[in-house]
């Protein structure tokens, strides 16, 4: 079986979304998912000018000579525009190699490892009240797990992350960035205040979660972990920017609230020294910007030796192209700890029919074979590119911040 064509959808059906699609002379078909939030035109020209013509004619059943051929090949090694591009031809491989055999990709990566995939959902709210009333939603719809956003009620704030009155939860808008204003100390003054009505009031049994969305430095980090100590959080997430992974070891030195952080990696080296020496507790790398199946499979497995465990990014800017490859991968490793799960736009799912469902607080992956999503292309045809970047943040006093 040879490669014969492979074409780059781009889409806009609520947000922006780049699609692989890959087909061979025998007839069966593969998706990956390429998007990069705010990019997605970078990762769109890096597959048509420099990928997709090397890729016809190859033999779509050697993953991982491909893999090795696309990332030694390019000279230029990692970056979230390669490895994204990486990731749709190598996602899109694995579905048609599941076609052909006729197994869902996870019976590929060894079978089920658990009955189900745990998810966790975004509860947020303008004020404490509101948050609750967003989490007990959760809770009646049978989930374990919930993110906890809140917005802080301070003048220096302008806005804060994670908190929205959309349902779908969209941070990217115009074309050129938003700007938000931020300030650490009040932040850090009304978080804890939140955790402890949400425990007041939800008991100690639901998972709580946290994003700090990389605004913090380690020692404010430290602080915050341990304020939240008696709330006893499931993660809390992206304290700092991961650039310098040494600044992680200063946050563990001061609390035991256990560390999540990954959604921006894409490579084993952005989290080689996290995990080797046990500063984290989740990875949360994803299929679409961590070089695909083939690449994140060895991140986990790293994981797996240094009791780390998984909680790959899921939120709306990764198609349902890449939630079905999440969750074959969830389904098999030894590892998995949490899935992100925030439901995408209803002309999202419209473009991308898939067979994953979810049933009292579990995801399933499709049964089909291959990864059990499709991209539709006259649906997506009717939604042109829209640029959209996502916002940025400054200080108080104009600074640059992170957002
Ligand atoms: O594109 C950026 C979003 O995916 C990110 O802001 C979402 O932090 C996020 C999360 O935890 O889902
Ligand atoms: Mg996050």
């Amino acid at each position: 079986m040879r490669i014969s064509s492979a074409r780059v959808i781009v889409t806009c059906p609520g947000r922006n979304f780049v699609t692989l699609k890959i087909e061979t002379d025998e007839g069966l078909t593969g998706v990956g998912d390429a998007t990069l939030n705010g990019r997605e035109l970078a990762v769109a020209a890096y597959l048509n000018e420099h990928v997709l013509p090397a890729l016809i004619g190859r033999d779509p059943a050697r993953i991982e000579d491909t893999w090795q051929y696309l990332y030694r090949g390019a000279y230029w090694r990692r970056g979230p525009v390669t490895m994204s591009a990486i990731a749709a031809v190598d996602t899109a491989l694995w579905d048609i190699k599941g076609k052909v055999a006729g197994l869902p990709v996870y019976q590929l990566l060894g079978g089920r490892s658990r009955d189900g995939v745990t998810v966790y959902g975004h509860a947020n709210g303008a004020t404490v009240p509101e948050l609750l009333e967003s989490v007990a939603g959760f809770v009646a719809r049978g989930y374990r797990a919930v993110r906890i956003q809140a917005a802080v009620p301070a003048s220096e704030i302008s806005d804060t992350y994670g908190v929205s009155a959309a349902p779908i939860y969209e941070p990217a808008s115009s074309a050129i960035p938003a700007e938000a204003v931020w300030s650490t100390p009040a932040y850090l003054h009304h978080i804890p205040s939140v955790f402890a009505a949400v425990r007041a009031e939800f008991g100690p049994a639901l998972r709580l979660l946290h994003d700090v969305h990389h605004r913090l430095t380690p020692i404010e980090a430290a602080r915050l972990g341990r304020a939240l100590e008696p709330y006893a959080l499931t993660w809390l997430e992206d304290p700092v920017p991961a650039e310098l992974q040494d600044g992680f070891r200063l946050i563990r030195q001061h609390t035991t609230t256990p560390i999540a952080v990954g959604e921006v990696f894409n490579s084993i080296w952005d989290c080689e020294q996290l995990i080797r020496e046990q500063l984290i507790d989740y990875v949360r790398a994803t299929v679409v910007h961590a070089g695909g199946l083939t690449h994140l499979r060895r991140i986990f497995d790293l994981a797996a030796l240094h009791h780390v465990r998984t909680g790959s990014h899921g939120a709306t800017d990764l198609s349902p192209v890449s939630m079905s490859a999440a969750l074959h991968l969830d389904l098999a490793i030894p590892n998995f700890g949490l899935q992100e799960y925030m439901a995408h736009a209803p002309e999202t799912d419209a473009v991308f029919p898939h067979g994953y469902r979810y049933e009292g607080g579990y995801l399933h992956p499709s049964e089909e074979p291959g990864l059990g999503v499709d991209i539709d292309e006259d649906e997506a045809a009717r939604y042109p590119y829209r640029a959209a970047s996502l916002p940025v943040a400054r200080l108080e006093d104009g600074t640059m911040h992170n957002w």
